[in-house]
């Protein structure tokens, strides 16, 4: 690509002054990689972020209730054919213990995210379990809930939205079909988008993602956020690949998480009043404030230590230490001069969003201006 055609400040007030982004300008920003360049981006991605939703952040306790899976994704860790996983399925008074736990510690949102566990995907059987389980998560909290089960069947979704399931979410991976295939072999491109299509109709938020270091191109990535917009997504995420081991993209190795930054800043300014996290499941809690100063809003992969649950990208990392809690992370919000939001604050956004009601918050945003940089 010829960057020499492109001003970088002069791209980064397009969206400022509400003007879409192109493609080629949005693959020539996720290709940044000089430091002040980067910095720039970053800059403007936060003061977007701030004229949506002032310093708040949004915090999501995650719960992985079953890390049994009928599937074989490349990249993860609890494939059907590894082995090594000690796998585990938690019942409901054991879910909703630890649901209960993560709103006293001052969650925002409960997470009930599974494999795409046979037993859970049996429709007069599971389904029927998971549905009953977040109209209990629901009430026994009080706080909305996201549900992550994989490409459930279209009846299940309805179901699921009737149960009263705020969210839906179901990660793309890429919008590269031929990247698709390799990830998640032998399942369907289409019929994992069309869940997302079918939340949607039954009035769900969804949230859409992407992996980066997988053998993705800048144009791919491009792509998908505009795809990401094209759907109407929610909330939108980018996570680094972790290498793990016995997967066959192991051998792809461990990338830096800059590439994920990009997208996080980009998507930002592309999608500026949609909710972006910054997973812990990553880099742990060491890797949260580069996030949040790439314009991230929301701190997702909090999980409580003592009860046996696990991260996905990484199974481990930073739970038993107790640094994947609201305490850890409001230490670095602080640093970083943003502040968490309330349950209120959070409920709200949510209700207004559902409602269709654009831009619901503007917490306190300040204007933006492009003489800041330009
Ligand atoms: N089984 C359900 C599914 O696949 O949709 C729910 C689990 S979902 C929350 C797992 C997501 O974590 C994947 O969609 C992928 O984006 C991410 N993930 C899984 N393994 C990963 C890895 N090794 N590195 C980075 N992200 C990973
Ligand atoms: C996270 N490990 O937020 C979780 C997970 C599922 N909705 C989210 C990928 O990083
Ligand atoms: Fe199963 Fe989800 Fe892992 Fe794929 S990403 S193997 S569907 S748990």
């Amino acid at each position: 690509m010829n960057t020499d055609r492109f001003s970088l400040p002069a791209i980064l007030c397009k969206p400022v002054e509400g003007t879409p982004l192109v493609r080629d300008e949005i693959k020539y920003l996720l290709g940044l990689e000089k430091k002040s360049e980067v910095e720039l981006l970053q800059r403007v991605a936060r003061l977007v972020r701030t004229k949506h939703f002032g310093q708040k952040v949004f915090l999501y306790g995650f719960v992985y209730f079953s890390t049994y899976c009928k599937n074989n994704c490349t990249f993860c860790h609890y494939r059907r054919d590894n082995r090594e996983v000690a796998r585990y399925r938690k019942n409901e008074s054991e879910v909703v213990e630890a649901a209960r736990n993560l709103r006293d510690s001052g969650v925002h949102l409960i997470d009930l995210t599974m494999g795409e566990d046979p037993e859970m995907f049996h429709p007069d059987f599971g389904l029927k379990r998971l549905v009953r389980l977040t109209g209990k998560i629901r009430s026994e909290t009080g706080l909305p809930v996201m549900l992550s089960p994989g490409a459930a069947p279209e009846a299940a979704i309805s179901e699921f939205a009737k149960a009263g399931a705020e969210w839906y979410a179901c990660y793309q991976e890429t919008h590269t079909e031929s990247l698709f295939d390799k990830l998640r072999i032998g399942q369907s491109y289409k019929e994992r988008y069309a869940t997302k299509v079918e939340a949607k109709s039954n009035g769900m938020l969804i949230e859409e993602g992407i992996l980066t270091g997988v053998g993705e191109t800048l144009d791919d990535i491009a792509d998908s956020i505009l795809a990401m917009k094209e759907m109407k997504a929610d909330q939108v995420r980018a996570m680094t690949f972790v290498p793990q081991k016995g997967a066959p993209l192991e051998s792809y190795g461990a990338v830096t998480s800059n590439r994920e930054l990009n997208v996080i800043s980009v998507m930002r300014l592309v999608l500026p009043d949609t909710l972006i996290p910054a997973s812990l499941d990553i880099d742990g809690l060491n890797g949260l404030q580069k996030r949040l100063l790439a314009g991230a809003n929301v701190v997702t992969s909090i999980v409580p230590p003592g009860r046996g649950l696990a991260g996905v990208a990484n199974s481990s990392l930073d739970i038993e230490e107790s640094r994947r809690t609201v305490d850890s992370i409001k230490n670095v919000l602080q640093f970083i001069g943003m502040e968490t939001a309330t349950a209120e604050e959070y409920r709200h956004w949510v209700e207004d969003r559902m409602q269709g009601e654009g831009n619901p918050m503007q917490m306190g945003g300040a204007s933006v201006n492009c003489r800041y940089w330009s």
